[in-house]
């Protein structure tokens, strides 16, 4: 009997040229630096991966804008994005985590796309070996025909205007996940060939998970809503859906890649000591919140989508609740304070 052969060996770039057809409006520009981009992180995950072997570890004396010291591979990192992506010439400006002010590059006043990223999330974990990431979205210019030099207002859109965006998971194996707007895809690296391989299509998240990603350590600085909703997924029930169970890694990219596949909640919520929350809307929460919607599920910052949010500034926090639709939606009615368990509390 003739065996009908259904998986097909795709590569990031493969893969690439199919989602271009799906943007006629596209001339090649967007392959372009989607593969630039998949070569920074390649180099990256070599460098990460040999970082405790040529001491590249430890503590600089530089701080990055948000007074944390920055760890070399962080700065490493952020050079090897800016510099891979000059060389197509499509990138007008960029804003990264690690650089206190947006970004020209020399084609400023000609280039269409705007590139947001956080080189590498996780750092205080990198240390110790845990799995850290790099995140991305990419934008095009408010007006793509300007001959003006961009500005920050290039870089500040809304979520819902993102072109693409995606993260690398530097972990047991180096992931690419990424979506363009026509669902999420997921690419193992395989260094010994080079390439990005694609290992699963079109992901989709549960409508409701069994766990709950956040950092109880500051339960008391939470209000006294999220102190309920998490009370509330941990008190065990009768239909036995209840209690979730606590998974925090402290790389927001990694908690959120084991949401997206696992389904559940990831919260970083306002707090005491940070009142708009931790995370960074422009380049992180938005990406993120890109996927998990592309994936089928919801992203807030407790109230509004993540994504309809207008930034102020490149380095804009705010709270982030994520995952599977059900969840995040329940989340959000206990911090309306609207939710039937809490008639009960
Ligand atoms: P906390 C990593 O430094 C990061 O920015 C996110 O990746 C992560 O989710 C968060 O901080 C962890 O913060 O306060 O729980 O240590």
């Amino acid at each position: 009997m003739p065996t009908l052969l259904t998986s097909r060996l795709t590569t990031i770039s493969h893969h690439i040229d199919e989602e271009q057809n799906l943007h006629p409006e596209a001339t090649g520009e967007f392959t372009s630096i989607l593969n630039d981009l998949t070569l920074a992180l390649r180099i990256i995950s070599r460098d990460v991966r040999r970082a405790g072997l040529n001491d590249v570890l430890g503590l600089t004396k530089d701080t990055n804008v948000h007074g944390e010291q920055v760890r070399k591979l962080d700065t490493y990192s952020n050079d090897v994005i800016k510099r891979a992506m000059l060389r197509s010439g499509h990138i007008c400006i960029m804003a990264s985590e690690e650089d206190d002010d947006i970004i020209l590059t020399p084609s400023n006043s000609k280039a269409k796309y705007v590139l947001v990223f956080d080189p590498l999330d996780g750092s205080s974990n990198i240390d110790v070996n845990v799995t850290i990431g790099t995140i991305f979205g990419l934008y095009k210019r408010i007006d793509p025909y300007s001959d003006e030099t961009a500005t920050i207002d290039d870089v500040i859109q809304p979520g819902y205007k993102l072109q693409a965006a995606g993260y690398a998971l530097y972990g047991s194996s180096t992931l690419l996940v990424y979506t363009t707007g026509h669902g999420v895809h997921a690419f193992t690296y395989d260094p010994t060939l080079g390439e990005f391989l694609l290992t699963k299509e079109n992901i989709r998240l549960p409508h409701r998970g069994k766990s709950y990603s956040v950092n109880e350590g500051y339960y008391y600085k939470w209000s006294e809503n999220m102190r309920q909703y998490v009370d509330f997924i941990k008190t065990p029930s009768s239909d036995k859906s209840r209690p979730y169970s606590l998974r925090y890694i402290g790389t927001a990219v990694a908690d959120i890649h084991r949401t997206l596949l696992n389904g559940g909640i990831f919260l970083y919520p306002a707090d005491n000591s940070h009142p708009n929350g931790k995370l960074r809307i422009v380049y992180e929460a938005n990406a993120l919140a890109m996927i998990i919607e592309q994936a089928g599920g919801r992203a807030s910052d407790g109230e509004k989508r993540i994504l309809d949010i207008k930034p102020d500034n490149i380095h804009q926090r705010i709270p982030l609740i994520a995952g599977s639709k059900e969840d995040v939606i329940e989340c959000e009615s206990f911090l309306k304070g609207e939710h039937p368990m809490q008639k009960i509390i």
